[in-house]
């Protein structure tokens, strides 16, 4: 980054190669340069194309995470002109033209001017050249995004599929982001023991949705399959293998926290293994698995998604790790649109696929009037599809129980979009902001405060709004909401779309602070939408949440008592 900042920069040339070589030699280099600095930094310089002003950038990186001389050079230039050199074929000499002659500095900056012509009247530009800049900007927007959790999902499982018929693997495992289960995922990282590493990279690069190999060293490999997403696979011997996962699972600042408490201790932990202290001595004592890794640090295995260096350490010290909620403990679903609205099935197709499910009650929740675009429910609609409830839910002679529900819109000026009379006919009222999201944060805590405050809402559904990589989510308190909630006697919605997971992990640890009952929803528009609850607990997982602290893990009854009926 350093090489291509100063290029766009207009530096010496020699300085330029300098740092680009040093960068392709330390990603190539066999070892980490993180232990190799922590151990003796002067022996950098025996690597072969690492001089010595890479060499000191490189101790000052690794010791304090930044380099003044990129800070510098970012006082200068926007950080977003390095988008523009993830086009393929875009180098720093054309972007820094762009930036001086047009001041084109972000992606979104060089489509207009592409499509508005002025790029072509550049000199060396031409229509050829920005119409491969174009088709090279939806690549760069892609390689931009992290992918969604579920998507990352498929995709780990059929690589773990494929990489199942290659015989030389002893062991394979998925570390990094997608196991700690965050809601977006950058790369893949894949760990493998074998003794048979040229084999294991063969097969992995013959994946049939490997688009290009990134680089290919004696034991790791990184690749780019489909639609941008990167996955690094490194093969690793068999008494490395649980250090290597701890290593690579992360999160990174879990591992600094990690790394510090071993000093403490005499001990020093790394991706090869936990290794016993004694002057200039080292003694390896564990790492083949991840048990006994964090045995020998005298720690509990920390849940993967509980690895953020967030509590998990001072629960771990007063031994009151939660145990957290699982898929299984699920037993109702209180958000799903039909027919009557903008879902895809009927009524009595969501309970037969409830059933299938497993689940032993449901909502009907359509969005209400107001939401025009998905044709919502006005009050007299609201009310026939009640009684349609009733009816079968006669038939179900209590094997089953549907709960008459509404996902009634926060209206912009505040207030409900249906009356109260007819709200207090129903069993489950959703309250939600739909419109005015561009409101301020003022604007916007008080009309869902309103709403919490009105005694025939029950919830607040997604609450802040956020869609991830589509938009952002709205300003709002959230203590004032949860305080509300708490005084209320009302609950709070984890969506569990895989473009919302909203509220976020840092919420649900508050909510669960606030002794907030958090209900998971799938908010399904369809059958299969029923199907996402899972990645609902998954972000539940990484609030810390049990089952205790989720409502839907208990009977209908027993929500009813928390609603104090
Ligand atoms: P991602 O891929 O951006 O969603 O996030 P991660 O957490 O998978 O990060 P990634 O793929 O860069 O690296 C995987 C893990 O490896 C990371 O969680 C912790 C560990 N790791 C990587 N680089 C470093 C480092 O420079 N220092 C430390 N302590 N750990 C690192
Ligand atoms: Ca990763
Ligand atoms: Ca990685």
């Amino acid at each position: 980054m350093l090489a291509d900042l100063l290029e766009f920069q207009g530096a010496n040339a020699f300085k330029i190669r300098a740092y680009r070589n040093g960068a392709r030699v330390i990603k190539d280099y066999p070892d980490s340069i993180n232990s190799i600095i922590e151990e003796d930094p002067a022996s950098l310089l025996s690597i072969d194309g690492i001089g010595k002003g890479v060499a000191e950038k490189c101790v000052v990186l690794v010791e304090t995470g930044e380099l003044p001389q990129i800070n510098e050079i970012l006082e200068e230039i926007p950080r977003s002109v390095l988008d523009l050199l993830r086009i393929p074929g875009m180098g720093p000499k054309k972007a820094a033209m762009l930036y001086r002659e047009l001041g084109i500095a972000a992606l979104d900056q060089l489509k207009e001017a592409c499509e508005a012509g002025v790029v072509a009247d550049l000199k060396g530009f031409g229509a050829k050249t920005v119409e491969s800049i174009l088709a090279g900007i939806e690549i760069a927007d892609a390689a931009n995004k992290r992918v969604y959790w579920a998507k990352a999902d498929e995709t780990a499982r059929e690589i773990l599929d494929h990489m199942q018929s290659c015989g030389e693997i002893r062991k394979i495992e998925l570390a990094g982001s997608y196991r700690r289960r965050r809601e977006t995922v950058g790369d893949l990282d894949i760990l493998v023991v074998s003794e048979n590493a040229e084999a294991v990279m063969d097969h992995f690069g013959a994946y049939h949705l490997v688009e290009s190999v990134i680089g290919r060293g004696d034991t790791k490999m990184s690749v780019r399959i489909e639609e941008s997403l990167q996955v690094d696979l490194r093969v690793v011997p068999a008494e490395s293998f649980g250090a290597a996962l701890q290593y690579f699972t992360g999160s990174k600042d879990h591992n600094v926290v990690l790394r510090g408490l071993a000093k403490q201790k005499g001990l020093k932990i790394n991706e090869y293994g936990v290794f016993k202290m004694d002057g200039d001595k080292e003694t390896y004592v564990a790492g083949a698995t991840e048990e006994e890794v964090y045995a020998a640090m005298e720690l509990p295995v920390f849940p993967p998604e509980l690895r953020e260096a967030r509590r998990e350490f001072d629960w771990a010290a007063e031994k009151t790790i939660p145990d957290l909620i699982r898929e299984q403990d699920l037993v109702g679903d209180l958000h799903m649109h039909t027919t009557a609205t903008d879902g895809k099935a009927t009524l009595e197709e969501m309970v037969e696929a409830a059933q299938a499910r497993g689940l032993s009650y449901i909502a009907i929740t359509d969005p209400s009037q107001r939401v025009s675009m998905a044709h919502g429910l006005d009050a007299d609609r609201l009310l026939a599809q009640w009684r349609e409830v009733d009816v079968l839910n006669e038939k179900l002679d209590g094997s089953f129980r549907i709960l008459k529900g509404i996902d009634c819109d926060i209206l912009e000026s505040g207030g409900m979009d249906l009356p109260d009379e007819v709200l207090s006919q129903g069993d489950w009222i959703i309250a939600s902001v739909h419109y005015g999201q561009r409101q301020s944060r003022e604007q916007i805590t008080d009309r869902i405060v309103g709403a919490l405050e009105n005694p025939h809402v029950h919830i607040i559904a997604h609450p802040t709004g956020r869609l991830i990589n589509r938009r952002e989510a709205y300003e709002v308190d959230m203590e004032a909401v949860m305080q509300a909630a708490v005084e209320n006697g009302k609950l709070l919605e984890l969506n569990a779309n895989p473009a919302r997971l909203d509220l976020h992990d840092v919420h649900l640890a508050a909510a669960r602070k606030y002794q907030i009952p958090i209900v998971i929803s799938s908010d399904a528009h369809s059958v299969d939408g029923l199907d996402v609850l899972k990645y609902g607990v998954l972000q539940a997982r990484r609030g810390g949440l049990t089952a205790d602290d989720v409502a839907n893990t208990k009977s209908w009854d027993a929500i009813e008592s928390i609603l104090g009926r």
